[in-house]
């Protein structure tokens, strides 16, 4: 029997590049939307990329982009995918509110235009589809814990643009008899997760403040609470999802909620700098205990006009019908995090370079060790690719170097 193929839109991000490991651990033959851009974007999925001209390839890129309808067809219909994972969108919330209508067209009607790509070509009793639905279309939360039936009240231009697409799915199943299926994801990370994103700002912000790269680290809600997974886990969610006989939506969370504040304090901890908060509102900085130096500070350019303040999910319904449960507490997923960033910029990833390289870049020391951790078990090809490129990556860092940045600004 031939391999069933898989698309995945968004396959350079965080959730594409897990998810596109674990197809092709289970056989698939996995294919992956690529944007076309002037800078590398391709960091995550580099040591399981193949040469085309490799015999067998087992995983292909296609150049394409959510909001271009005509190349979305072409590549729905050149794959004739068994699966297609929507993961492609613009996905920072803050983001959201300086490009409100960019986001709309790529979150909102990116869903639609592959909907529409498989009925028009007429796969809907060939094609499964998976939509990225998110916990922040709970926004400013009407029940707690929230499940699969509480009300939704987005709080962004990038909820407001989910929503559309999670109700699109949902309509797109009930009138076309397709099978879709929306997975109300609550946050998850992983070292790979975008470097503006709070909990690798921190992790990255304390790995170079503990290797005297940064001296201070820039946040804004300290107050804010989130239930925080690891990502691998939320991919298998995902396949698990279009697995089923019958179509419907899941949430997918810990049942465990984290302050920023908190998550802060741990990561620290776990770099061992004991760190003490003191202070009210806008002026509240967090201290070394030890040596009495401010590490943490608050600029209120990073507050959103208007915020999510807590998020807690309920995932029974996926522990009950699909056999999905989140399983990195948030401290072991943290750790996760730190070591890695320790380890790349142990290596002379310089805190600059990373930075300006953008959320996809990978430090030659972390694509080893994601190597590792990735391929374990795996074909000995992949893992030699990757530290070759690792080795050359090293390379060109030493040859090109880079300096560091002070402070530990991002957003
Ligand atoms: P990332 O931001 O890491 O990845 C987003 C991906 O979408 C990237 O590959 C990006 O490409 C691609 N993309 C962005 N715009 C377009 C476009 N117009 N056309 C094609 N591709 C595009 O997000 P995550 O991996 O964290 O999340 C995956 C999905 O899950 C997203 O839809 C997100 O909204 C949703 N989600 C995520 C949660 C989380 O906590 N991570 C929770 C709930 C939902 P490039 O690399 O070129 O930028
Ligand atoms: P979120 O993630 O908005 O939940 O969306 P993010 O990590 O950006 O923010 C989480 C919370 O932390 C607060 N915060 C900060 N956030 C950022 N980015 N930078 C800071 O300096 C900072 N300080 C405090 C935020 O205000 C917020 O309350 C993520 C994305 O992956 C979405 O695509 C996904 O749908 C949701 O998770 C579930």
């Amino acid at each position: 029997m031939s391999a069933k193929r898989a698309l995945i839109t968004g396959v350079t991000g965080q959730d594409g590049s897990y998810l596109a490991r674990l197809l092709l651990k289970k056989g698939y033959e996995v294919h992956g939307v690529k944007r076309r851009s002037s800078s590398f974007n391709t960091g995550r999925i580099e040591d399981i990329y193949e040469d085309p001209h490799d015999p067998d390839p087992q995983m292909h890129l296609h150049f394409g982009d959510v909001t271009d309808a005509t190349n979305i067809i072409r590549v729905v219909q050149e794959v004739q995918p068994h699966e297609v994972y929507n993961l492609a969108a613009q996905s920072h919330v803050q983001v959201s509110f300086e490009t409100p209508e960019y986001t709309a067209n790529a979150d909102a009607l990116g869903a639609l235009r592959l909907l529409e790509a498989v009925r028009i070509l007429k796969l809907e009793g060939h094609t499964r589809f998976f939509q990225a639905s998110t916990s922040e279309m709970f926004g400013m939360v009407q029940e707690t814990p929230q499940t699969e039936t509480t009300p939704f009240y987005p709080r962004s231009p990038y909820a407001v643009a989910k929503l559309y697409a999670h109700w699109i799915t949902v309509n797109y199943r009930e009138a076309y008899n397709m099978h879709a299926a929306c997975g109300i994801m609550f946050n998850h990370e992983s070292p790979v997760r975008g470097e503006t994103f709070v909990t690798r700002k921190i992790t990255r912000g304390v790995a170079a403040i503990a290797l005297g790269l940064a001296d201070r680290l820039y946040l804004g809600n300290l107050d804010a609470q989130r239930d925080w997974g690891h990502a691998k886990e939320y991919a298998r969610g995902m396949w698990m999802m279009l697995q089923q006989d019958v179509p419907q939506d899941f949430v997918l969370a810990t049942g465990q909620v984290t302050s920023v504040r908190d998550f802060t304090r741990y990561v620290f901890e776990d770099a061992g700098i004991e760190i003490e908060f003191r202070g009210e509102g806008e002026d509240e900085k967090g201290y070394c205990t030890k040596t009495g130096k401010c590490l943490v500070e608050i600029d209120p350019r990073y507050f959103r006009p208007t915020e999510v303040d807590f998020l807690l999910g309920d995932a029974s319904k996926a522990k009950a019908e699909l056999g999905w449960e989140a399983e990195t507490p948030v401290r072991e997923l943290a750790r996760e995090m730190l070591e890695a960033d320790m380890a790349s910029m142990k290596d002379g990833a310089s805190w600059r370079t990373t930075r300006s390289r953008g959320s996809a870049s990978m430090s030659p020391a972390m694509a080893e060790w994601l190597a590792r951790r990735w391929c374990a078990g795996w074909e000995t090809r992949i893992v030699k690719s990757s530290r070759h490129r690792a080795r050359s990556t090293c390379a060109n860092r030493r040859r090109f170097g880079g300096g560091f940045r002070k402070n530990a600004r991002m957003r």
